[in-house]
């Protein structure tokens, strides 16, 4: 990306001075009214000031007339050159006489002089013409500005399925951040500066520092993956961290969930007790006082059966987890995840655990809840193989998913 300020008495002529110079794929960063400096500055007119930036790879644009093309060579230099191809071209052979050769030189000299004289003569005229608006000129200037760099991040994000606000707010304040001499870069640097930030520093299962064992809960809706990703945790703290965990479930809904989370327990060798009550719940709980990590498996619950809540709410207190996780599929909608977060909404400190980013490109959800609840993520599942399918969450990765473009 090339970048250049370019100074003229007002915004059409600096724009006509950016498109001499860049050519009319130009990006026009940003417009400002500027006054000399010092006291002679406060009565003197103000100027126009406009940053653009051409992409160095892509092919310049050209400034067409009737007959001739003038483009600019990609390394920044200024490079007219002028092809001609009327039907009274001469063309030059070899075996030409010198006199034809030179009045064929003389005539395209001609064709290319007119050429010249037609661009210079379009150029003066919406130059001159102040008054009048340029609707080629506007039209350009008005692309240009669709086109601008903080649209294409703001649109990325969007085809990302970041909350449009949310996108928007980003955005905004990436560029408030930018200065006359930012470019494309520094705008990039900020935004992901800012969407890390937002994504905040995931936290996963604490280590117990008082000879207790960690107790953690699952919670959320059903189908998103929480027994599975139970038994990946499980997994990888018996047999990489070689620490002792016991299993409860009180997903006691589905005799196939009870059956599930049995089977990953036999397959590790680590004992399960199944749960229907608080009460049972708090035994569970104390009958696991040996372990290092307890983990807690539950039932998704209906958002449209408050029973089923306040039965979860009781479970939650009765085992006295240190720490709860609302396990939420990326796949969800915005929509569904507002429904599920309200839901939820009874449990006042939690983490955030996304399922199934392998099943979509576009991670925006992360960051909308994320934005929505203020609470931390923490681990991301990434496919159904049980133990390896999990890590905690990569903010670097997220970020850049969430600035890309996915649709290429
Ligand atoms: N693609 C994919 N599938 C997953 C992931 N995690 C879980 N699943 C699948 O989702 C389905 C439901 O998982 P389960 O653990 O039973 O969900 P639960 O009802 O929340 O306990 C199963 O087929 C899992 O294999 C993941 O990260 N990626
Ligand atoms: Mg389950």
């Amino acid at each position: 990306m090339k970048i250049r300020r370019y100074m003229a008495k007002n915004t059409q002529e600096a724009i006509l001075k950016v498109k001499m110079d860049l050519g009319s794929e130009a990006l026009i960063l940003n417009t400002r009214k500027v006054r000399k400096k010092g006291l002679l500055g406060l009565f003197s007119k103000p100027m126009t000031e406009v940053l653009a930036a051409v992409d160095e790879y892509n092919p310049p644009g050209y400034y067409s007339g009737n007959t001739g093309k003038v483009s600019e060579a990609g390394n920044g230099q200024k490079n007219a050159q002028f092809e001609y191809s009327g039907s009274n071209q001469s063309s030059v052979s070899n075996h030409a006489s010198i006199s034809d050769e030179k009045e064929g030189k003389i005539a395209n000299l001609e064709n290319k002089i007119t050429s010249i004289e037609e661009v210079l003569r379009k150029l003066c005229a919406q130059v001159m013409d102040e008054e009048k608006p340029a609707g080629r000129i506007a039209g350009d200037e008005q692309k240009i500005r669709k086109d601008s760099v903080t649209e294409v991040f703001y649109s990325n994000l969007v085809k990302n399925e970041v909350d449009p606000e949310i996108a928007r707010k980003i955005v905004n304040a990436a560029a408030t951040r930018l200065n006359t001499s930012s470019g494309v870069n520094d705008m990039a640097a900020h935004l992901s500066g800012i969407i890390t930030g937002l994504l905040g520093k995931p936290e996963t299962i604490r280590d117990s520092n008082n000879g207790r064992p960690v107790t953690v809960i699952f919670v959320g809706p059903t189908g998103v993956g929480k027994t599975t990703t139970l038994a990946k945790i499980a997994a990888n703290y018996l047999l990489n961290r070689k620490k002792t965990v016991g299993l409860i479930t009180a997903d006691t809904y589905r005799i196939a969930a009870v059956e599930q989370l049995k089977t990953y327990a036999e397959i590790l060798g680590i004992p399960v007790s199944v749960v229907y009550t608080p009460a049972e719940m708090k035994e569970a709980v104390n009958s696991h006082s040996d372990k290092d990590l307890i983990l807690i498996d539950t039932a998704g619950r209906s958002h449209k059966n408050k029973a089923q809540f306040e039965e979860l709410k009781a479970l939650i207190t009765a085992s006295g987890a240190d720490e709860v996780y609302l396990v939420l599929s990326a796949t969800t909608s915005l929509r569904n995840c507002r429904e599920i977060l309200n839901s939820y909404s009874f449990l006042k400190d939690y983490k955030l655990l996304f399922t199934k980013t392998d099943e979509t490109p576009v991670l925006g959800i992360i960051l909308n809840v994320r934005y929505m609840t203020g609470k931390s993520l923490s681990y991301i599942t990434t496919g159904q193989s049980v133990p390896d399918d999990i890590e905690t969450a990569n903010i670097e990765k997220i970020t850049k998913n969430l600035m890309g473009s996915c649709t290429g």
